[in-house]
């Protein structure tokens, strides 16, 4: 560990090691340190259902999270590192005429962003994912879903693996088992940070952190309007392959997609109160199996295998907060709800982008801190997978 660093940046996940790639890459910055304070990966990166799309409900967040897809859809070749990007499909279903209505205004949105996304009938839903159950009868019908063929699923481990290798090759560090302890900011200004394995000077840290984002920006003085909620997800037995697109519905507050392994991957909404705790529980199982069979009833013997959780920062708008703060050299990649690892990539780069420019460019403008004072909030809680 050297003494001092141009930029320390906090928190070894998709958006931390992306933000150092593309500082050394894009920007020749290269005298960088990441501070993660477990392994690689440990936090949020590892814990996501590893679905990526853009199929938002504002502008900006449609227009923001389509310049990750594009970086995902060219990650392998960028990094030289398979990442087992699957663009399946993702395909959200609407129980209900409010979901229909929300599923055509984010259609249209999409469509003003030249991004691929359409509202389809239960017929097709039915031809795209022939399991799922769309007669008339069940307690939740399908009316239509919201389609959107650019979305899918990747092997999130190998992002994080990606990014750190190339960022590694180019010249940053990366110390694991380093755990921030302090940030030193003096007249206003970020002057150094105290870590597990001593001090490092540096005039520019970035906190890119999931689960702790708030206490570590408190470190440096500042506050977020952040609670921290845990999000569960599992994992089944693997078995043949049968389906193709990522499913969502709000309404059962589950999503699943089916691994290239052939395991299907579950997510539900974020637990109903704020917490620390990665460890999965009973109710959720149980909330989960009765969502799942009303959706696919032939499932009912498949096996869970693994359940866990991973750590969601929550903001009162659902959108992201990106940008400088008021300590001088300590800016935030952070707030991302639910939403963080599939906005890894773009946030890397626009995060370089403005520490390199000393400004926050165009995608990332409107997530800056002082909406919440301005009252300029965004607004994208009805692009959450499920209901929160
Ligand atoms: O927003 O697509 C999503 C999502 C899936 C799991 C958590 N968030």
């Amino acid at each position: 560990m050297r003494s001092r660093y141009d930029v320390v940046i906090i928190g070894g996940g998709v958006h931390g090691l992306a933000t150092a790639y593309y500082l050394a890459r894009n920007h020749g910055i290269t005298n960088v340190a990441i501070l993660e304070k477990s392994y690689i990966g440990s936090g949020g990166s590892g814990r996501n259902t590893a679905i990526v799309r853009s199929n938002y409900l504002t502008p900006e967040g449609s227009r923001f999270y389509d310049r990750s897809v594009k970086l995902y859809e060219g990650l392998a070749e960028d990094l030289n590192f398979n990442v087992m990007f699957e663009q399946r499909g993702h395909m959200t279903l609407a129980h209900n005429d409010s979901s229909l209505r929300t599923m055509r205004w984010r259609a249209e949105v999409n469509k003003l962003q030249g991004i691929d996304s359409s509202v389809i009938s239960p017929a097709y839903v039915k031809e795209l994912a022939p399991y799922l159950d769309v007669s008339d009868h069940p307690r939740y019908p399908i009316l239509g879903a919201l389609w959107h063929p650019p979305g899918g699923i990747i092997r999130h481990d190998a992002v994080v693996w990606g990014y750190a290798r190339g960022a590694s090759a180019l010249g940053v560090h990366i110390h694991q088992e380093t755990e921030l302890t302090g940030i030193d900011v003096d007249g206003g200004k970020v002057v150094g940070v105290q870590t597990s394995r001593g001090p490092i000077a540096t005039g520019t840290v970035i906190n890119c952190t999931a689960g702790w984002s708030s206490l570590i920006a408190a470190m440096a003085g500042v506050r977020l309007p952040i609670t921290t909620r845990p999000l569960q997800a599992a994992v089944t037995e693997p078995v043949k392959q049968f389906l193709h697109p990522v499913i969502v519905s709000g309404s059962l507050h589950t999503y699943v997609s089916q691994t290239a392994r052939g395991e299907l991957v579950f997510g539900a909404s974020v637990d109903p109160f704020a917490s620390y705790s990665t460890r999965g529980s009973l109710e959720f199982t149980t909330g989960l199996a009765t969502h799942v069979l009303e959706l696919m009833p032939s499932l009912t013997n498949m096996r869970l295998l693994r359940q866990w959780a991973g750590l969601c920062d929550m903001t009162p708008d659902f959108g992201p907060i990106i940008g400088p703060t008021e300590v001088d050299g300590f800016h935030v990649d952070v707030g991302w709800g639910t939403y963080g690892f599939k906005a890894g990539p773009v946030a890397g780069e626009s995060v370089a982008d403005m520490v390199a420019n000393g400004r926050p460019g165009e995608l990332i403008a409107p997530f800056g801190l002082d909406r919440f004072e301005k009252g300029t909030l965004t607004a994208e809680k009805g692009a959450a997978a499920v209901g929160h």
